[in-house]
């Protein structure tokens, strides 16, 4: 009612269109018509085509022995028994990267520092090195909708340095 009022003549339009938006996704159901089992897969061709989302994720530091120097409360943190005690502080920039099932994660993985790191997901089966100083590249496909937490093996940075891969269902896709 209020849309009528704000849009003079286009609520019908507008209430039509709806009809047959859920007319034609009623015909598409009744044609594919697949068992409960494959009705996902079913979705996934006819709803969403996958495609393939590039990121670039770089390395930071954010509290690492060379930043001693200009933060000399540092010293504390990294002294034997310190809170770093044999950490050092790095994370992912982004540290969220969002995608939908079934696409292509193109990965541009860049460590401008002189520490190594990797970008691992365990679930994922993904253990790629990043050596010091280098720029990485790898993809691989989405298969399962999920949160997943990626993070550097490297035992000096864990637990600190991590991120999450946020993988949502094609259902929701547009
Ligand atoms: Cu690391």
């Amino acid at each position: 009612m209020r849309l009528n009022h704000l849009l003079p003549g286009r609520g019908i339009t507008i209430l039509l269109l709806g009809v047959s938006i859920l007319a034609g996704g009623c015909t598409a159901a009744a044609a594919s018509g697949p068992p409960p089992t494959t009705s996902a897969a079913a979705v996934t061709e006819t709803s969403y085509q996958p495609r393939t989302r590039s990121f670039v994720v770089t390395t930071m530091p954010i509290a690492v022995h060379e930043m001693q120097a200009s933060m000399d409360y540092l010293q504390k943190d990294f002294a034997a028994g310190g809170i770093l005690d044999g950490k050092e502080v790095y994370g992912f920039y982004p540290s969220t990267l969002v995608v939908y099932q079934g696409d292509t994660i193109d990965l541009t993985l860049v460590n401008p520092q002189d520490d190594p790191h990797t970008f691992t997901i365990a679930d994922l089966g993904v253990n790629v090195e990043m050596k010091g100083q280098s720029v990485t590249r790898t993809s691989f496909v989405a298969k399962t909708p999920g949160i997943y937490q990626f993070v550097c093996a490297e035992s000096e940075h864990a637990p600190y340095m991590w991120g999450e891969l946020v993988v949502l269902p094609d259902q929701v896709a547009h």
